[in-house]
């Protein structure tokens, strides 16, 4: 598959040979970039950014690094090369070819796929766009522009499938992605969690750890997509969410390692005293955990979808690693474990398998999570500090699904309303904890120097060390 790179629209599509579909892509194009500017990361739009730009989808050509101004970042539109010979893996059109035009019948189920998942990458870009203006180093700056960068590059790759696939409503709800913003109280976002602040670094990382990471999930679940440009789409964005999580899995990781040197520095485990050095408590960080994790959780929807169900019947969204599990891939019969809220009482109930396909992806979520969390622990343990980061119950403070507006601590024990108000301080980040947080986060951007709340990388990026000039400011 040949690469435009010098079109006005870098590509792997054969944009080219469709003029009107070029036509319709390059007259998109303003409307993202005054986005761009408007939402997109403030006051940056001077910076040179040592960023990764992707070239091709080949192993050389995706992570190409050099300084680039970021409205001038090349957003391009990459799929995955096609599989000869592929068939779809699952549901009941298992076996047959993929779709390489959208079936009429599952149009408005994948297009209302697309533009969920379209409508959280620019979500994002918005929620972190003052982030630049407090970066704890110069590392993290570049980071975070990565990221920003790359969510508007899915942005892309989404409004690509509406424009060709989908004819005028595709191109309306292209329009819409650009419409729809985040907190907004008339045009929100379309999911929750794309709703809510990150005003500070240390939610930033959490939310690159928790909510990035749905990401993979819900990526992956559509990378076996039967619409075969869905899939491909799918696949690319996959190999540059790993660093997004990356950024999550070490950014906590590093608060967490300064927090455990300033306790054995200053020999204590009082809050007070770990806040008065600059740090953050470990327990805050918990609150912040249980914050982002709970709001991410929400995300897989219903525990018991047939929404769900029938996207899997349909061929359009799979579980996990589809290809890897070992069943029949159409799940008539099969049968799943789910954890219900029924009458006050959490318990287990056995439900048809098609209709838990929701929860099924949570359960790899939460194993996914628990991963990395199990890693923090370890630095602390190494630290020779008696405490652990925990995922709280996935009943804890969800506004979706079953346990949508329970009171459940997290611990998972049911309580009433009124312990859950008494005590919710005590699980959350409350205003103080907020505005602490927020009181540490200062501009650190010169080279090699660190905010006093993180620990540096252990590394930096491409090859460079944590102190090269990873922005320069113009
Ligand atoms: N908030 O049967 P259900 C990423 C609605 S992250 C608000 O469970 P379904 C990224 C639902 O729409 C990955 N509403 O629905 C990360 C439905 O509405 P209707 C994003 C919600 O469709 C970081 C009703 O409740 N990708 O890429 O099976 C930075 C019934 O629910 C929510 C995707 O999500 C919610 N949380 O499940 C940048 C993939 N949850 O029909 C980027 C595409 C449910 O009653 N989306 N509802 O009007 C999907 O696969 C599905 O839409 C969902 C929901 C899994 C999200
Ligand atoms: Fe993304
Ligand atoms: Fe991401």
């Amino acid at each position: 598959m040949s690469v435009d790179l010098n079109a006005k629209i870098p590509n792997n599509v054969g944009l080219a040979e469709d003029r009107r579909l070029q036509r319709a892509l390059e007259s998109w194009q303003p409307s993202f970039i005054n986005w761009w500017k408007e939402l997109g990361p403030e006051g940056t739009q001077n910076y040179d950014v040592y960023l990764r730009t992707a070239v091709s989808v080949e192993a050389e050509g995706w992570a190409n690094f050099g300084y680039v101004k970021m409205p001038e970042y090349r957003w391009g539109i990459f799929l995955a090369p096609p599989v000869e010979g592929r068939t779809i893996p699952f549901g009941e059109h298992k076996g047959q070819p993929v779709w390489t035009d959208v079936p009429g019948e599952y149009r408005a189920a994948l297009r209302r796929l697309i533009v969920t998942q379209g409508d959280t990458e620019p979500a994002s870009v918005e929620q972190q766009r003052l982030l630049g203006l407090t970066a704890p180093s110069l590392y993290d700056l570049r980071n975070l522009f990565q990221v920003n960068c790359e969510e508007g590059r899915h942005l892309w790759a989404m409004v690509y499938l509406l424009h060709a696939y989908f004819g005028r409503d595709g191109r309306e709800e292209a329009e819409m992605m650009l419409q729809r913003h985040s907190g907004d109280i008339d045009k929100p976002r379309i999911l929750g969690a794309f709703n809510e602040e990150t005003p500070d670094w240390l939610s930033y990382f959490m939310f690159t750890f928790f909510t990035d990471r749905d990401g993979k999930f819900q990526l992956s679940s559509l990378a076996e997509s039967g619409f075969d440009p869905l899939a491909r789409t799918c696949q690319f964005m996959l190999t540059e969410e790993a660093h997004h999580m990356f950024i999550g899995t070490t950014g906590v990781m590093r608060v967490v390692t300064r927090t455990c040197e300033v306790m054995n520095e200053l020999k204590t485990d009082d809050p007070e005293k770990i806040r008065a050095a600059g740090a953050i408590d470990l327990p805050t960080l918990q609150k912040y955990l249980n914050f982002h994790y709970s709001v991410s959780l929400d995300l897989f929807g219903q525990e018991i979808s047939t929404n769900a169900a029938n996207y899997y019947t349909a061929g359009l969204k799979a579980r996990f690693e589809e290809s890897k599990i070992d069943d029949d891939h159409v799940l008539k019969d099969g049968s799943e474990k789910v954890t219900m809220f029924e009458n006050g009482v959490i318990k287990e109930v056995e439900t048809n398998a098609l209709l838990a396909v929701n929860e099924r992806l949570r359960d790899d979520y939460v194993a996914d999570c628990q991963i990395g969390v199990s890693r923090w622990n370890k630095t602390i343990k190494r630290h020779k500090i008696n405490f652990q980061l925990t995922l709280p119950h996935r009943g804890f403070h969800r506004a979706i699904g079953t346990f949508g507006g329970s009171s459940i601590a997290p611990d998972g024990a049911v309580i009433t309303k009124e312990q859950w108000n008494k005590q919710k301080d005590k699980w959350l980040p409350s205003k103080g904890d907020r505005d602490f947080v927020i009181s540490l986060q200062r501009s650190c951007i010169e080279p090699g120097k660190i905010a006093s709340w993180v620990a540096p990388p252990g590394r930096g990026i491409d090859g460079h060390s944590f102190d090269y000039q990873y922005v320069r400011f113009n």
